[in-house]
């Protein structure tokens, strides 16, 4: 094989890496890259906004369980990649940025759209590059693809010069990966691992709490089998959703300031805390107090998060699919679930004297018409607790929300990433009036794609989060909360060709539904509910 581009052979390793995909926008500094672009089988995905992008390639790899790509051009187009890197890496999803870069001999001397890029995520990313030296830049490739996707998963950023991309190299044979001082922790510590399995043995009221770790390392099967062998109840974090079925008997809900009562009374009364894959951050626990009093067994495949936020006994660093698989096989069988008295306890809320149309209820019902076949994505605030505790989520990688970092806009870019990446299923996005008007004109890129995304939009005319606060904590002192200005929801999902309905009361609820549900187009069923709706009903 003669000489290549780099451009042309940044596009064959990334065909080499089994990129079905590409998320962004075009500009003078990568236009070399598009160029070679061209002529291959990757898709590109022109989305309306470099953020999109990020989401776009998060929701494809987190639904799919593969790297998501993005690219975006020097200057503007690589900051506005930067809210999306930060989302990513707070979720540890998987992703693989490119950016362009101005001229080599340029940089540093603040010419037009340069920004130093690597320099701005290096606080929020896995690892990034900048290429320098045009041979190596198919190592680097495939080294960001094996970083993003090992370990604890993350976003890379490649930011590649424009005179970079245009220069000969001959395409290297073969590459094996070698990371020095990178050799993320599968099986865990053996002794660990006994001492967990004696404490679990003994602990006459042991608790699993569930984090994303559980559904990036793909762990759920041995979760589940585990805790049926030994009646261990399960709490989640909002990242661990989908862990197990959502109506799973011993699933108890999940914790935290925004979680569910039963998750949040078994937290309190248990004596052993087996925490998977998750760091527990404050949303998680509010109160780190409710931990000091039992024993905690950690499970982490990055180090750096078990005992960050509480106190840890047993720290296992490791794959949780693994680590669990072991425990599973060696722990004894046990007939009783301490906590039946919490899983008993009856929640459900009653609608019976409710006349007007209440969130849960039309979550309630979206999932009871759907039997829980979808993909969720969710944007953030009030609607995304709501989802959070009455979608029915049967399977891992089926509800995909901005957990750490809590963006807003990442619901309808998320779905759309979920779509291309899971083309057979229904991909619905919940979201709030707020939310939605973030990174709306993703509408655009829907209409371009015809893909048939379900977008229910919760419209309280607030930021309703935000809102109740001020309602509970500055007495009413209302300020800037109010979405006057809003649009007309019905005459945007005209302008980009969506299917439309408006519900607004109790009596069509299920009807709306099924119409949407039937639709083979791009569909947006706007919501109205009151601004005073409650987060936790
Ligand atoms: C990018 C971003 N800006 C601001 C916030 C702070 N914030 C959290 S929830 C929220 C309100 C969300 O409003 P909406 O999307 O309408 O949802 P609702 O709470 O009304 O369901 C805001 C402003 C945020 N999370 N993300």
């Amino acid at each position: 094989m003669g000489k290549i581009t780099v451009a042309q052979a940044m596009v064959k390793a990334l065909q080499e890496e089994g990129v079905e995909y590409i998320f962004g926008i075009p500009g003078a500094a990568i236009y070399p890259f598009y160029d070679a672009l061209y002529n291959s089988d990757i898709k590109h995905i022109l989305v309306r906004n470099e953020q999109a992008a990020v989401h776009e390639a998060s929701g494809y790899a987190r639904s799919k369980d593969k790297v998501g790509v993005c690219v975006a051009t020097s200057g503007p187009g690589a900051t506005n990649l930067i809210t999306g890197i930060a989302t990513a890496y707070m979720d540890s999803v998987p992703i693989v940025a490119i950016t362009g870069q101005v001229m080599s001999s340029l940089i540093g001397r603040d010419v037009f759209q340069e920004v130093d890029i690597t320099g701005a995520t290096a606080p929020f990313c896995k690892h990034n590059f900048l290429v320098k030296d045009p041979k190596k830049i198919v190592e680097i490739i495939k080294k960001a693809f094996y970083i993003a996707s090992t370990g604890r998963k993350g976003p890379v950023l490649i930011d590649i010069p424009f005179d970079i991309q245009q220069q000969e190299i001959e395409y290297p044979q073969s590459i094996s990966i070698d990371i020095k001082g990178y050799k993320p922790t599968i099986k865990g510590h053996p002794l660990q691992i006994k001492k967990a399995i004696d404490l679990i043995e003994t602990a006459k009221k042991p608790l699993i709490c569930a984090g994303g770790g559980v559904i990036s390392s793909n762990a759920s099967d041995n979760l589940k089998k585990l805790i049926e062998k030994h009646k261990i109840p399960l709490i989640s974090t909002l990242m661990g959703i989908g862990s197990i079925p959502t109506d799973h008997p011993f699933y108890l809900g999940m914790i935290g300031s925004h979680g569910q009562k039963k998750a949040n009374i078994a937290l309190r009364e248990a004596e052993l805390l087996i925490v998977v894959g998750a760091r527990l951050g404050d949303r998680a626990l509010g109160d780190t107090k409710i931990t000091e009093k039992m024993k905690i067994i950690h499970i982490d495949i990055d180090p750096a998060e078990i005992g960050k936020n509480v106190g840890t006994d047993v720290p296992i660093v490791g794959d949780a699919k693994y680590i669990l698989g072991e425990i599973l096989n060696r722990i004894t069988e046990k007939d009783l679930c301490w906590a039946q008295e919490i899983i008993d306890e009856n929640t459900n809320k009653s609608v019976s004297n409710i006349d007007y149309l209440r969130p849960f209820e039309v979550l309630k019902e979206i999932s009871n018409i759907y039997k829980g076949e979808y993909i969720i994505t969710t944007d953030v605030g009030q609607h995304q607790i709501w989802a959070a505790h009455n979608t029915l989520i049967k399977k891992p990688r089926t509800f995909i929300s901005s957990g750490g970092l809590g963006t807003m806009g990442y619901g309808v870019p998320a779905a759309i990433g979920a779509k291309f990446a899971n083309p057979d299923e229904e991909v619905i996005v919940i979201t709030g009036d707020g939310s939605f008007q973030m990174l709306m004109q993703e509408l655009a890129t829907i209409k371009r794609e015809m893909i048939p995304i379900k977008i229910v939009l919760f419209n309280n005319s607030r930021l309703g989060m935000v809102y109740e606060i001020q309602k509970k904590r500055c007495s009413s002192r209302f300020i800037a909360t109010c979405l006057d200005g809003n649009p007309d929801f019905e005459l945007l999902a005209k302008a980009y060709s969506l299917e439309y309905l408006k519900l607004d009361n109790k009596d069509k609820l299920s009807e709306a539904i099924s119409i949407m549900k039937n639709s083979k187009k791009p569909f947006l069923l706007e919501v109205v509910t009151k601004p005073d709706e409650p987060t936790i009903t």
